[in-house]
């Protein structure tokens, strides 16, 4: 049975949707501090859960019979410049108790990591997953330490920790919060709306992206890969590259030949600045079949034009 922390955000149902599809409408239970939409609420089993209440996770843990946790509750990192002890108490302190738990019980962990570990120092283009991690936002920092402290429960107390670095993760169900990525699922729902969109990053700001299924399949594959098949605990993945500017071309094209993009970067732009072009996910396609579908800044935005239809 899995746990599912932060299960309200961007990537919380549909990790569940998933995984329940293929076990069943209670193999899964999703936590959070947020309010549950009725979609969740109707999905299967909810529960309200503060990562930072270790007695109450634990409680939850043993009485739904949890052997496996999935944890997202994160202070993503724009959110995270504005409010650094939130981040590092959530980011840290949050974990630190997923963690400890997963050790009593033997619970294998998959938390995720993103692109942020990486900073200023690191190689910008095909990013290799060993290589200089030095970030400057509170946010990398704080994912940094959540990646070596997996990798230390797993040597010292042989803890089965799973993770992966995600790029910006696009979505049309569910939206982001607090990230510097969010511009590009923001700006899908602005063009419909409006017909315009107003970035807070520049745009020549070329970023690691991927669809949000490709995330899910990969999050899913890697949760159940044999260990034996596992040669490192933490795996880059990315699908494409692009720009603001590009994804306003591509909006122009398919979509509305007025689109109006206006750049007005802020403190974003410092945080964009400091990432990856594009990150070698070699390894995760070797290891445990890593192979995104949507691989273009194109299908994307084709893609998301038909989610979106569905639901404006
Ligand atoms: C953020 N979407 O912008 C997140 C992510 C790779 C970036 O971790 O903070």
């Amino acid at each position: 049975k899995v746990l599912i922390t932060g299960g309200c955000g961007q990537l919380g149902l549909a990790i569940a949707d998933n995984i329940r599809s293929q076990l069943g409408k209670n193999s899964v239970l999703l936590t959070d501090i947020k309010e549950p939409s009725e979609s969740i609420i109707s999905s299967g089993p909810f529960e309200y859960c503060d990562v930072l209440d270790q007695a109450k996770l634990k409680k939850i843990v043993s009485d739904y019979d949890i052997d496996c946790i999935i944890h997202l509750s994160i202070i993503l990192s724009a959110l995270g410049e504005k409010n650094p002890h939130l981040a590092l108490n959530v980011n840290i302190n949050g974990f630190q108790n997923v963690l400890d738990i997963s050790k009593e019980r033997n619970i294998r962990l998959m938390c995720p990591s993103t692109m942020g570990v990486f900073g200023p120092t690191s190689p910008k283009t095909l990013t290799p997953d060993l290589t200089i991690m030095r970030p400057n936002t509170i946010y990398g920092i704080t994912k940094v330490h959540m990646e070596l402290m997996g990798e230390y429960y797993a040597q010292k107390y042989n803890l089965d920790f799973r993770s992966l670095r995600y790029p910006g993760i696009i979505s049309a169900d569910s939206l982001p919060g607090g990230g510097t990525t969010d511009y590009a699922v923001d700006i899908f729902h602005s063009a419909i709306s409006q017909n315009s969109f107003s970035c807070f990053l520049k745009p020549n700001a070329r970023l690691a992206m991927m669809y949000l299924d490709d995330c899910i399949d990969a999050t899913v594959q890697l949760l159940f890969a044999p260990s034996e098949k596992l040669s490192q605990k933490v795996y880059n993945i990315n699908a494409m590259s692009f720009t603001p500017s590009e994804l306003a071309a591509e909006i122009k094209s398919q979509f509305s030949p007025d689109f109006k993009m206006s750049y007005n970067p802020d403190y974003r732009q410092e945080i964009a600045d400091t990432w990856p072009f594009s990150l070698d996910s070699r390894k995760a396609s070797e290891d445990w079949g890593f192979n995104p579908k949507i691989t273009s800044v194109k299908e994307l935005t084709t893609k998301m034009f038909n989610e979106l239809s569905n639901h404006h």
